[in-house]
């Protein structure tokens, strides 16, 4: 079973506890981007099944938003006794629909794991405050409560990760959601569903509704019945996201990338740093929104980095990710293949130096797979393109500094803010460094990705809105503040006035 390698599976849409299809059935294939072969096809949807989902979930809701949380909080923590249980299971099922390595998609499952307890937990707490009331004999105090329909829209790179992220705290917050997972990735969607399923939530609850951002996406967005959106994607989809939601005073929540940067100062343990870069920078090929991206290195250590990176990037193996000898994935499809290409190409007529990689992999042996060589650029300037924009792909920038001051500004400056992290032993420039970095995220001494769940994960400037995914921050996205006053008086006081 462990070893099954997928094909010919069919997923279609949840609502209201059914899997079901529209009339008129339209799919498109669902492919292994290891081999470039199909593995199976997602249903393609559209506003009606969107409708119809928004009709469950409202019923639900309100069935839902009375169920204890703590009660609530016992179905998530059976989802993660389930996940856990199937965990090498789902973790195949991920690396064949993704392209990631095995080992790091048991890392991705790991972190649903640890989301479904973490948020089970909270359900015993979803703390409010009590505060002092400024009259005599009354109660005073604020408490979370439901937003009401919630729509999650994720991204491919971290299917069932950044799913759970949204949706636990959603469902133990007690809304309902509908879900549209990326059309890459839906088979790690539907066993979520069936996870949930299996734990005993109650219909309606959750629904997934398969298809395009352009079709599915929109109507969830433009839906006056769905009180809150959560996107982590492009930046550009963001935006549209969120003029659409700012029009109709939606909530939204965005999460949408970055042009994250490791910092190696003069001091660094260069051995560590190397790692740290190799990880977060050719880990999922590059394509985490904390990837690092730009290495900003002090002069004095550039050439030593240099050559210790171009040793140890020799050692990556590329391949199919099942094989668990292999480093590094394909990347998602064709046109990310095309794209990142493109990248190496503008970095080459900027002017930045070559120094490993380059090329899109031709080796029969990996067949019809989109494999991209780690890409080593050197003597770039922090204003080229392949230094600004997000390539999301295994390119690395080294941009060389000349100090502390200057290093933090090159970090800084770039429409994104997301992940940054600084190697040094000094621990003044530690401090200042977490200060001064301009991110939602800082590392000392670890490269810029690996972010724990229950800390709050987002970004600053073109990242993201200032909401937080997961930790107990995403609560925030997924609830309301109620203010109560209880009066025991037993007479009509008057707040402002009436006080002594
Ligand atoms: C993402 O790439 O959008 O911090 C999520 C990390 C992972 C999550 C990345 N825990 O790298």
């Amino acid at each position: 079973m462990l070893n099954t390698v997928i094909s010919g599976e069919r997923v279609v849409n949840y609502i209201n506890g059914e899997w079901t299809v529209p009339t008129e059935e339209k799919y498109t294939s669902i492919v292994n981007p290891a081999t470039g072969k199909s593995i199976g096809e997602i249903l393609l949807s559209s506003k009606k099944e969107v409708d119809l989902a928004v009709e469950a979930a409202k019923k639900a809701q309100k069935k839902w938003a009375l169920v204890p949380a703590p009660q609530r909080a016992e179905i998530l923590y059976r989802v993660g006794l389930i996940m856990k249980d199937r965990k090498e299971e789902l973790s195949r099922i991920l690396t064949q629909e993704m392209g990631k390595v095995i080992e790091e998609a048991r890392g991705e499952v790991q972190e649903g794991i640890d989301m479904a307890f973490y948020m089970a937990g909270e359900g015993r707490r979803l703390f409010g405050n009590t505060t002092p009331s400024e009259l005599k004999d009354k109660v005073a105090m604020s408490i979370r409560v439901p937003v009401g329909i919630v729509g999650i829209i994720t991204p491919w790179n971290f299917p069932i990760a950044i799913a759970t992220w949204k949706s636990f705290p959603a469902i133990v917050g007690g809304n309902a959601v509908i879900w549209k997972p990326a059309t890459e990735t839906p088979l790690m969607a539907r066993e979520l569903v069936k996870i949930f399923e299996e734990a005993g939530l109650p219909k309606g609850v959750i629904n997934l509704v398969c298809g395009s951002g352009s079709q599915v996406g929109n109507a969830m967005v433009e839906h006056p019945d769905i009180d809150v959106i959560s996107f982590t994607g492009s930046n550009e989809v963001g935006r549209t996201i969120a003029e659409t939601c700012g029009r109709m005073l939606k909530r939204v929540s965005l999460e949408m990338g970055g042009k994250n940067a490791v910092i190696v100062m003069d001091d660094a343990d260069l051995t560590l740093a190397v790692e740290g870069i190799l990880w977060s920078a050719f880990g999922t090929s590059g394509q985490r929104c904390t990837a690092c991206s730009r290495v900003i290195v002090h002069e004095d250590v550039k050439e030593k980095l240099e050559e210790q990176l171009l040793v140890a990037m020799e050692k990556l193996t590329l391949g199919n990710g099942l094989d668990d000898s292999v480093k590094i994935g394909p990347v998602i499809n064709g046109s990310a293949l095309q794209k990142i290409h493109e990248y190496v190409g503008i970095g080459k007529n900027e002017g930045a130096k070559l120094l490993a990689g380059g090329s899109i992999v031709k080796d029969d042996r990996l067949g019809n797979g989109y494999y991209y060589e780690p890409t080593l650029f050197t003597d770039v300037t922090p204003d080229m393109r392949i230094a600004q924009e997000e390539i999301f792909g295994p390119v690395v920038s080294i941009i060389p500094v000349k100090s502390f001051e200057e290093a933090i500004e090159v970090n800084n400056g770039v429409t994104y803010g997301l992940s940054s992290s600084i190697f040094t032993r000094d621990v003044n420039r530690v401090f200042a460094a977490q200060r001064d970095l301009d991110t939602g995220i800082v590392y000392v001494n670890a490269g810029t990705t690996g972010a724990e769940i229950h800390l709050p994960f987002g970004g600053t400037k073109g990242t993201g809105n200032g909401h937080r995914d997961s930790g107990v921050q995403a609560l925030d996205v997924f609830t309301e503040w109620k203010s109560i006053y209880v009066d025991y008086s037993g007479k009509l006081q008057r707040a402002q006035i009436d006080v002594e």
